[in-house]
């Protein structure tokens, strides 16, 4: 499905997590030219919960989109340990809707990769933390 490249910082006095979508490479091709037209969409989920959402833009016709986006949320200590980010990478259509090509979900309850991404982030506060995820399914 590919990867992706993605960048976690925790500031723990200020509560702001920020998460930079880098780059992906690799992707799926999902439409008929060869190609997809890639944007990443995250979700801020706290508990079973979804509760704020965010996007970059999209990138037309490339597996190797770069994006270079940051988001933030705010989170505090307190609600980290409860707290994952549902990064969903889809193709954009013009025709019908969306489709998702892969995802990760980076929290303290995931994959063996996004687990130790995740803890990094938590153990060394205020140092950006970057690591290669390779996408999933649902
Ligand atoms: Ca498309």
């Amino acid at each position: 499905l590919g990867e992706i490249l993605i960048t976690l910082l925790y500031i723990p006095r200020t509560s702001e997590l920020t998460i930079t979508l880098v780059k992906c490479r690799n992707l799926k091709a999902k439409d008929i030219t060869g190609y997809s037209d890639p944007y990443v969409k995250i979700w801020l989920h706290r508990g079973d919960k979804r509760v704020e959402k965010k996007k970059t833009q999209v990138h037309k016709k490339t597996l190797d989109p770069i994006f270079n986006e940051t988001f933030q949320f705010v989170v505090s200590w307190e609600r980290i340990r409860e707290t994952s980010l549902v990064v969903t990478v889809m193709d954009f259509d013009t025709v019908g809707r969306n489709e998702a090509i892969g995802k990760v979900i980076l929290s303290s309850r995931s994959g063996p990769t996004e687990t130790k991404h995740w803890g990094d982030m938590l153990s060394k506060p205020r140092s950006p933390i970057s690591q290669w995820h390779r996408l999933k399914t649902f």
